[in-house]
């Protein structure tokens, strides 16, 4: 079954300049990129972003960690669609704690827990479907994701943009 899924590299894998070896480790699951940007992480982004773990200990380092408060202010989003897409990179991505996940995993090679108990563990994967459609439609815009995942509606709406000049 086709499905898409959100990928973030985390300021710690931008930092560290692990993106190419992020995007070739995926690039062997041969799903398509349909969406890409960089984002400079809100607190309210990233709070919605791990809505689900407001209540753990860690909560407020993990903000901290996805805004960047602890390496480059940065964050590369991804949508990844095709075949399995969710599973498939969720098995390249390796488990949540970077000392436990496999060796040959993403965050198994490249992750760390900081002293501190960060888990620095390089990459977001949604977990399952549901949790893509909310974490796709948080981070990117109908008109930023070049495949029909979801459906839309059209609103229109007097905004001020910027334009190139
Ligand atoms: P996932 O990223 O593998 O889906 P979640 O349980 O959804 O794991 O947790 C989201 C993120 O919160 C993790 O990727 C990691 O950065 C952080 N995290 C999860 N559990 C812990 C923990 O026990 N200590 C520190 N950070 C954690
Ligand atoms: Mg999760």
């Amino acid at each position: 079954m086709n499905n898409q899924t959100l990928i973030l590299i985390k300021p710690d894998g931008l930092t560290k300049s692990l993106t190419g070896n992020v995007l070739s480790r995926l690039s062997e699951t041969k799903l398509d990129i349909v969406g890409a940007r960089m984002v400079q992480v809100s607190r309210e982004l990233a709070e919605e972003h791990y809505r689900e773990l407001k209540d753990k200990p860690f909560f407020d380092d993990l903000v901290k960690y996805i805004m960047g408060e602890y390496h480059k202010k940065k964050v590369m989003a991804l949508v990844y669609y095709g075949e399995n897409a969710i599973s498939k990179v969720r098995e390249i991505c390796g488990k949540t704690n970077p000392e436990e996940a496999d060796s040959v995993s993403i965050r198994g090679a490249y992750g760390r827990i900081t002293t501190a108990g960060v888990y620095e563990n390089v990459m977001h994967a949604s977990a399952n479907p549901q949790d893509a459609e909310r974490e796709i439609k948080l981070w990117f815009t109908p008109d930023e994701i070049i495949a029909d995942i979801y459906s839309t509606i059209e609103v229109e709406e007097q905004t001020k943009t910027l334009k190139w000049q």
